[in-house]
């Protein structure tokens, strides 16, 4: 049985390793990024819901798709890379480390990526490119649009070999020992966010810049969206990993607490990698062209996939109680009273926490399949997304930047940017709530989404819909207000607070913690049930579509077959 364990080294025997200033400036850029993505984009969120009121109308002939790309592009796509691969770096720096050489490679991929994001946004700055973050075909961008696209991607397959090797590089110095829970977990999101961005980089490089570049005269347009959906649930979960990450290993030594389950979480995390991919189809339910029969089980998987969130789910409650009852609060809800509430680094993550219970319950829905034909492409989902990504993840994203941000910088998180942050998340969880409440209820009440013109079907429910439309855009002038506030706040915390030094707080395992057994460190066994499982679920769908392309629209164009 001692062969099947590893070593239960406990983490505090070698962590937290120390960050240097040049890793600092590398980990510091990437989020630094993130921050004007989060300004640029807050502020063209702000455009559209004052246009979706009906009582504002953009100057000087400024497009709303236009607006509704910066803002899709730069939160969804920009802001949250760049965010992770910098929080990333920093947790595999304090783990495991970063060598020389690595670092020098991170900064590779730091302006690989940058390239190819000023490049995008040059092009839908000029107009060239109002696709939206999903660019479905056939709308049509200028080349430069896919091929900045293309480059962020590579920038980021960068960042995967960076961790993949620290994590590699520790583990030779360290025969026997269990990988650091946060190493594990970045690993793993990095595995999948690499076998997910195949499907888009395939759409974008062999269908979208042949086509945009004149090689081929149409497009095939399901190919072209099921290889974007392969790619698009997955996007999702490579925002929400972080955040787990943190509620996982970082929350509990916020509270005083100690990680609940090691292998628990690593076991979620690896049930993320098998189902976050064979998923794609249940954005494509409305879809001709792909057969029921894949549609279902692609919702069977998507039912799978939520097991993972709701292991977390036990897992929070768990810390949550056990700490509060060691600190002597009994009762069914004493708990609660332990909980630092005060403490703005717990209690952003815990507002995206609450927020995950709504936003989770719409997934539910959203995949259900006869279900999501009541929502689908209305402004539920807008909604639906708002809560997920716009709260859960970004919330637990702000959590983070109060420690980290000061401890990169060499500053101190003070008394009066705690009291801020915490007004920021009253600020945010209030419009949210606003905002995505309205959302949900318009996208109940047929209101579409992705459009600025709400009023085209002519139905008795358009003239209700006026009322959610104000909601929205006061919800979303409160959330503008919030983005402010933690602009002020970022700013701050790099420059201005004064010096000192902040924790990384990093939980441990119990001390009498079970071990964790070896086989869930069984990498290849891992990604071979991944494919495994992609294999199934797509195979045969994206065969069918292929043989059945529209005469004149090769599936994939130049070098294959130019038309
Ligand atoms: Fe989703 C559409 C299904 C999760 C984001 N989703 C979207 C889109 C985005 C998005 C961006 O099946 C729009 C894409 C587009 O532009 O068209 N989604 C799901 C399902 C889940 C889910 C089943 N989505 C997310 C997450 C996102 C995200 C996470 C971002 C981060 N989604 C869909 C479907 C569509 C869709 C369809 C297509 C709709 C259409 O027709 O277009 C699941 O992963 C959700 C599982 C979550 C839970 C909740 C667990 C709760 C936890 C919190 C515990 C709280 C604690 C605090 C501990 C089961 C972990 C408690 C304390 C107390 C005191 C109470």
């Amino acid at each position: 049985m001692a062969v099947e364990k590893l070593i239960n080294c406990q983490q505090d025997s070698r962590l937290p390793l120390t960050v240097t200033k040049s890793d600092s400036k590398l980990y510091m850029t990437f989020i630094t990024f993130a921050f004007i993505s989060l300004f640029i984009g807050g502020f063209m969120g702000l455009l559209q819901v004052l246009v979706r009121s009906g009582h504002f109308t953009l100057p000087a002939g400024i497009d709303y798709y236009q607006v509704l790309t910066v803002h899709g592009v730069i939160l969804g796509l920009v802001l949250t890379t760049y965010f992770i691969v910098g929080f990333q770096y920093a947790l595999m720096g304090k783990t495991v480390g970063i060598s020389d050489t690595q670092r020098r490679v991170g900064w590779i991929g730091f302006w690989v990526m940058t390239i190819g994001t000023i490049l995008a946004a040059i092009t839908v700055l000029y107009g060239k490119a109002s696709v939206l973050y999903t660019f479905y075909a056939p709308l049509q961008a200028h080349p430069a649009f896919y091929i900045g696209l293309a480059l962020v991607i590579v920038g980021s397959w960068i960042a995967c070999f960076v961790n993949w090797r620290q994590l590699y590089v520790w583990k030779q110095k360290h025969p026997g020992e269990k990988s650091p829970l946060l190493a594990f977990m970045v690993v793993i999101n990095m595995i999948m966010w690499f076998i997910a961005t195949l499907g888009v980089a395939a759409t974008v490089l062999l269908q979208f810049i042949p086509w945009s570049l004149g090689y081929t005269a149409t497009i095939d347009v399901l190919l072209s969206r099921t290889l974007f959906w392969y790619f698009g649930h997955p996007l999702v979960y490579f925002w929400l990993l972080p955040a787990y990450m943190a509620w996982y290993a970082i929350i509990p030594k916020i509270i005083g607490g100690k990680i609940f389950s090691d292998s628990l979480a690593r076991l979620a995390f690896v049930l993320f990698l098998f189902f976050s991919i064979p998923v794609g189809l249940h954005h494509q339910l409305t879809e001709p062209g792909l057969d029921t029969t894949w549609k279902f089980i692609q919702t069977v998987l998507t039912f799978m996939v939520v097991i993972p969130s709701l292991m977390t789910a036990f897992s929070m409650f768990a810390t949550f109680e056990i700490t509060g009852s060691k600190k002597g609060y009994g009762g069914l809800f004493g708990w609660l009273k332990h909980l630092p509430w005060k403490d703005v680094r717990f209690l952003a993550p815990f507002v995206g926490m609450l927020a995950f219970i709504p936003g989770g319950a719409g997934g539910l829905i959203n995949a259900s399949y006869q279900l999501n034909s009541v929502i689908h492409n209305t402004i539920w989902v807008t909604g639906h997304f708002h809560l997920t990504v716009a709260t859960t993840v970004i919330l637990t994203f702000f959590g983070i930047t109060y420690w980290l941000v000061p401890h990169l910088t060499g500053r101190k998180l003070t008394k009066s940017m705690n009291r801020l942050g915490i007004i920021q998340t009253i600020f945010w969880a209030v419009g949210m709530t606003i905002m995505s409440g309205a959302m949900h209820i318009q996208g109940l009440l047929g209101g579409p989404r992705r459009s600025a013109y709400s009023e085209y079907n002519g139905s008795e429910q358009v003239a209700e819909w006026g009322a959610y439309q104000m909601a929205q855009a006061i919800g979303g002038s409160i959330l503008f207000i919030a983005i402010i506030l933690i602009l002020y706040i970022f700013i701050q915390l790099t420059f201005f607070a004064p010096k000192g030094k902040e924790e990384f707080p990093i939980a441990e395992e119990e001390e009498n913690a079970e071990p964790t057994p070896m086989w869930l460190e069984k990498w290849k066994v891992w990604v071979s049930i991944t494919v495994i499982l992609i294999l199934f679920a797509y195979t045969i769908p994206i065969v069918v579509v292929i043989q059945h392309a529209p005469p004149g629209s090769p599936p994939f164009a130049w070098p294959i077959g130019n038309n």
